[in-house]
């Protein structure tokens, strides 16, 4: 064992070790622990920092290469990169994974991030605020199990941001909230909390709401950001694709740009941890089968009667509760469809060994 001596030597001690780009990346324990030193000189690890329909940009602690494109792959991954067959490198299990139902008629799952620790939730206080959706988002994070903060930009802009961030505050006591100004100096001090070396943060919420000027004040880059159409606060998507950026003391910075829609799937967990005070009551019910409404005995309008529950947050929850239901639905028919699909395709293949 070493031992540090800096304490006898009276002067200051000498500088630590410069940090490592693997630091850099975001690498840690959790990582470490699934390889063997063999592992590590043969097959280096890299971490996806940009997807690309033409392949994944990979950053190592000395290697800056491409991997062919692969669906099951996103942003934030560690590869043990296999320099000969670049196809073959094998992902390392994940700390978390942040997936949405994709937007469009044909619902399939998207991967948005993976090995993130923090997600801040980016709204602003203007017309994009929005609880249903804020809750969404947390619903979201609570099932990837990565820690949600709410940011509130543009409070330099309204009158009453404060009030933005009581409500943001309310949604849940497991959830801080912070109203800010995202171009301000104090940025990189007021996230400093999560914002911490060796980790990972990601920036979601909609358009215009200001994450690229946030991950710019962390990262000290300088993304394009854009001015916000007036009348209703919409932002114009500036932000094209998803990326991951080093910082040189502080975590790793993934700017998203704006998800239009946040159709969430396989969430019943994060549902259930979010609305937990709802649930709770529920099981005091009268009736086993209560749906809520009229029942006699029911403990939930009895909560809303005694104004203890904010009868629109047991409508957001049914909401959430039937889409997801929706969702994992139509998920699992695209899935047994599209199984169906194969093992035709598979016996056709076989009645006719000889076509090509
Ligand atoms: N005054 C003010 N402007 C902001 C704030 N946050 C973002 N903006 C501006 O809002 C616009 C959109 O910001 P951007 O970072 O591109 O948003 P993104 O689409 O979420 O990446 C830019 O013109 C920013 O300068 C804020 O807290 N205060
Ligand atoms: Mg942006």
């Amino acid at each position: 064992m070493t031992r540090d001596y800096s304490q006898f030597l009276g002067t200051a001690a000498p500088n630590p070790a410069p940090r490592t780009r693997l630091t850099q990346l975001g690498w840690q324990g959790f990582f470490a622990s699934q390889l063997d030193a063999d592992a590590l000189s043969t097959t280096p690890p890299v971490r996806v920092t940009e997807v690309h329909r033409s392949g994944l940009v990979c950053i190592g602690e000395t290697l800056d290469v491409e991997v062919p494109p692969d669906d099951d792959l996103t942003v934030g991954d560690w590869l043990l990169y296999d320099a000969e067959h670049p196809k073959n490198s094998v992902r390392l299990a994940r700390k978390s994974l942040i997936q949405r139902v994709a937007a469009g008629r044909l619902k399939y799952l998207q991967l948005i991030a993976a090995n993130v620790d923090t997600v801040f939730i980016v709204t602003s206080a203007n017309a994009d605020f929005n609880i249903a959706r804020l809750e969404r988002y947390i619903a979201l994070c609570f099932e990837a199990e990565v820690e949600p903060v709410i940011l509130i930009t543009k409070s330099d802009l309204a009158a009453d941001a404060d009030a933005y961030l009581a409500r943001a505050a309310a949604i849940s006591d497991r959830v801080p909230a912070l109203a800010l100004n995202a171009k301000a100096d104090d940025v990189k001090a007021r996230l400093a909390n999560w914002a911490k070396p060796g980790r990972t943060v990601a920036f979601l919420g909609s358009s215009g709401v200001g994450k690229s000027t946030l991950t710019n004040a962390l990262a000290d880059t300088t993304l394009d950001t854009q001015g916000v159409r007036e009348d209703d606060a919409k932002g114009r998507h500036t932000t094209r694709h998803r990326q991951l950026y080093l910082t040189k003391d502080g975590p790793a910075v993934l700017d998203t740009p704006g998800m239009r829609e946040l159709q969430l799937t396989d969430v019943g967990a994060g549902i259930s941890e979010l609305f937990e005070d709802i649930e709770g009551l529920a099981t005091r019910c009268k009736f086993r089968d209560c749906a809520h409404e009229s029942e006699p005995g029911c403990a939930v309008q009895a909560a809303i009667a005694a104004d203890t529950l904010d009868p629109t947050r047991l409508d957001r929850f049914r909401k959430l509760a039937a889409e997801e239901i929706h969702n994992r639905e139509s998920i699992a028919e695209k899935r047994a469809r599209e199984k169906g699909f194969a093992k035709h395709v598979k016996r056709i293949a076989k009645e006719k060994p000889n076509r090509r």
